[in-house]
């Protein structure tokens, strides 16, 4: 049993990739499910066959915690943690080849807080890979840019998985996409852009940064997909074998 663990900041296309892989996994004979892990999710693009909603209740939180939404939406995504041994046995009743596993919109829990690692370290399985989704939409700018692989870098060290960087809505940005791709590759051309755009102070934060993280290794392969045309799958799921074909060190 394989995991995928699909996350992002809110509105990066968690949701709609957790479907269009299951629906990409099946369709090639496997045993594929959807776990919906988010328990603020009021709509989603796919039938979860595991859904944390059926153990964590949102209003119940709000109504015992005396909490705000916000409140209890981080208290909620902490909770999930301790749900773990029932959400296993429910997916291992589905005896799966992948598990597709959606992440809540509070990108926190994976970047900040002890529950994200907790979760990815603990459910069992023979290979594990964690999907972090550049959106599009928010890294056309080399600041953005350099912001949110800031954050991917976060979870990869909190993580400790091996980890994919994949760029959504290809089909929603036209030829900006070459341009993002090349930032990623280059920090040259990363560097360059900044410093077209940017005030003098801003640029020097941000190529000090930038320089740094070069310097430990920052290099990501972004792969480039559309959830809504499949452009870019063919690449993901290879890469994705390629990770358990690999023998990613796993334990449990
Ligand atoms: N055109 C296009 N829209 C997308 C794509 N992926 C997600 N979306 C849209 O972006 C919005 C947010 O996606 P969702 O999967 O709910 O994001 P989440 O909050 O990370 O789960 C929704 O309206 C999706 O339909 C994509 O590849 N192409
Ligand atoms: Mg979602």
């Amino acid at each position: 049993m394989f995991v995928i663990f699909i996350v992002g900041t809110a509105g990066s296309g968690k949701s709609l990739l957790t479907s269009t892989l299951v629906s990409w996994y099946i369709e090639k004979g496997t045993n594929a499910i959807a776990v919906n892990l988010d328990p603020g999710t009021l709509e989603l693009p796919y039938a979860p066959d595991v859904d944390v909603r059926n153990y964590i209740d949102l209003q119940t939180i709000m109504e015992s915690y005396e909490l705000g939404p916000n409140g209890a939406l981080i208290l909620a995504s902490d909770l999930i943690a301790t749900k773990l041994n029932d959400l296993q046995d429910e997916i291992d009743e589905f005896r799966p080849d992948y598990v597709i596993i959606d992440t809540p919109g509070q990108v926190e829990l994976f970047a900040y807080r002890n529950s994200g690692p907790f979760i990815v370290n603990n459910l069992k399985c023979d290979g594990r890979a964690v999907l972090f989704l550049f959106d599009s939409l928010l890294v056309s700018t080399p600041m953005n840019f350099v912001s949110i692989a800031l954050l991917a870098t976060s979870v990869q060290l909190r993580l400790r998985s091996a980890q994919i960087s994949v760029l959504t809505k290809k089909d929603m940005i036209g030829k900006q996409v070459r341009k993002i791709m090349k930032w990623a590759s280059s920090s040259v051309a990363l560097e360059e852009s900044i410093r077209e755009g940017e005030e003098d102070s801003q640029y020097l934060l941000s190529s000090g940064i930038l320089h740094k993280l070069v310097e430990l290794g920052f290099a990501h392969e972004l792969i480039p997909i559309s959830s809504v045309t499949r452009e870019g799958m063919v690449e993901l799921s290879a890469t994705l074998a390629n990770i358990f074909r690999g023998g990613e060190e796993v334990d449990g």
